[in-house]
């Protein structure tokens, strides 16, 4: 990995962990370009690197490929250092992983799916390519108008929890930020990002009703995202647009780098028994398990995975909620626990 080289982010524009990151990047400032992807699979550009995971966003900086908003996101915290959005105190960095796990697996994005406005014309939810595709991504639950309006009553009211518990404890006394940091911080991004999508998202419109939400039920909510979001579009004023890049140029941009790959340590004494440099595959445990990434292991720590692919790349990986497994074990040739 280098800092001479400058990242590339793949995204596409309805990708709401995408803005993660992109706001991420507006409001440090930090230069990237970026190699846009279609919203569904096949995503041939990717495949031309050897990423077989398939969620969006990813971000590669020289040689190595860095999967999960997560992920990225810390990296960059690692990479670009003194960072405007760092929390001072090991307690406020606590917090904000809370609510990064909070919006992430806690329930606020599979509930903030729920209300996807199903109903709208030319709304995604009416394209049978996008339906499609997210069965297959779900393990095979279809986001049907039936399933769609039968789970909406559920979505709406653990929503409107979220909302009050925003509302009645951390916004309370009237702060700008979540933290009450004098600029927003990195716990902005991460509280902030399934409200955002809800109330300002112009697909999204029409998912929360005016008589349950709305500014007049929760007006520190709605100040907040709104202040956020400006001070978003503020800060990406700064910097120059990203290059966008066609598949070609990246991968010949990726696979011809000179850079030296970062060197992440390897735990020899981790729960999972895994040597060095053998052949795995690394898959999310939640949703969109069949996007897998094979290769040699080369990094392991308590946080992060790293494997080597047949092109060279190191692609790295978040631990929560990603399995990673011997190739010959998924192949159902060994034995071991897994058979038990
Ligand atoms: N934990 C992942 C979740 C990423 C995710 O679910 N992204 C959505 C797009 S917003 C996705 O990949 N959907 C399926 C797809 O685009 O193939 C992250 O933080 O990056």
């Amino acid at each position: 990995m280098s800092l001479t080289e400058k990242p590339i982010l793949f995204q596409y524009p309805l990708s709401i962990y995408s803005h993660r990151v992109l706001w991420y990047l507006w409001l440090r400032g930090i230069p990237y370009d970026e190699c846009a992807q279609p919203p569904v699979m096949p995503r041939p550009d990717l495949a031309s690197i050897g990423v077989g995971y398939r969620k969006i966003p990813i971000m590669t900086i020289g040689k190595d490929v860095y999967c999960d908003s997560r992920l990225i996101i810390s990296k960059l915290e690692s990479l670009y250092p003194n960072s405007c959005l760092a929390l001072q105190s090991p307690a406020d960095a606590g917090v904000r992983k809370l609510f990064e796990s909070w919006t992430i697996d806690g329930g606020i994005f599979a509930n903030a799916v729920k209300l996807m406005p199903f109903w709208l014309d030319k709304g995604l939810l009416q394209n049978k390519g996008f339906l499609d595709d997210r069965q297959k991504l779900m393990g095979g639950r279809r986001m049907t108008a039936e399933a769609m309006a039968a789970g909406r009553p559920e979505g709406l009211q653990h929503l409107r929890q979220a909302f009050e518990l925003l509302e009645t404890t951390f916004l309370a006394d009237g702060r700008e930020w979540i933290l009450a940091t004098k600029e927003p911080s990195l716990a902005d991004i991460d509280a902030v990002w399934p409200f955002e999508w809800l109330m300002v998202d112009k697909g999204m419109r029409g998912s929360l009703p005016n008589d349950q939400f709305g500014a007049q039920a929760y007006p520190r909510v709605y100040a907040w995202v709104q202040r956020f979001v400006a001070e978003v579009k503020k800060r990406k004023r700064n910097i120059s647009p990203p290059v966008a890049l066609d598949g070609a140029s990246m991968s010949q941009r990726v696979l011809s780098t000179d850079t030296v790959a970062e060197n992440v340590p390897f735990d020899k004494n981790d729960p999972l028994q895994l040597q060095q440099h053998e052949e795995v595959e690394v898959y999310p445990s939640d949703y969109g398990r069949t996007g897998k990434s094979t290769g040699q292991i080369v990094g392991l720590t308590t946080t992060e995975v790293v494997i080597r692919n047949k092109q060279g790349l190191h692609q790295h990986f978040p631990r929560w909620n990603f399995s990673i497994k011997k190739t010959e074990e998924a192949d159902g040739m060994t034995t071991g626990a897994s058979k038990i």
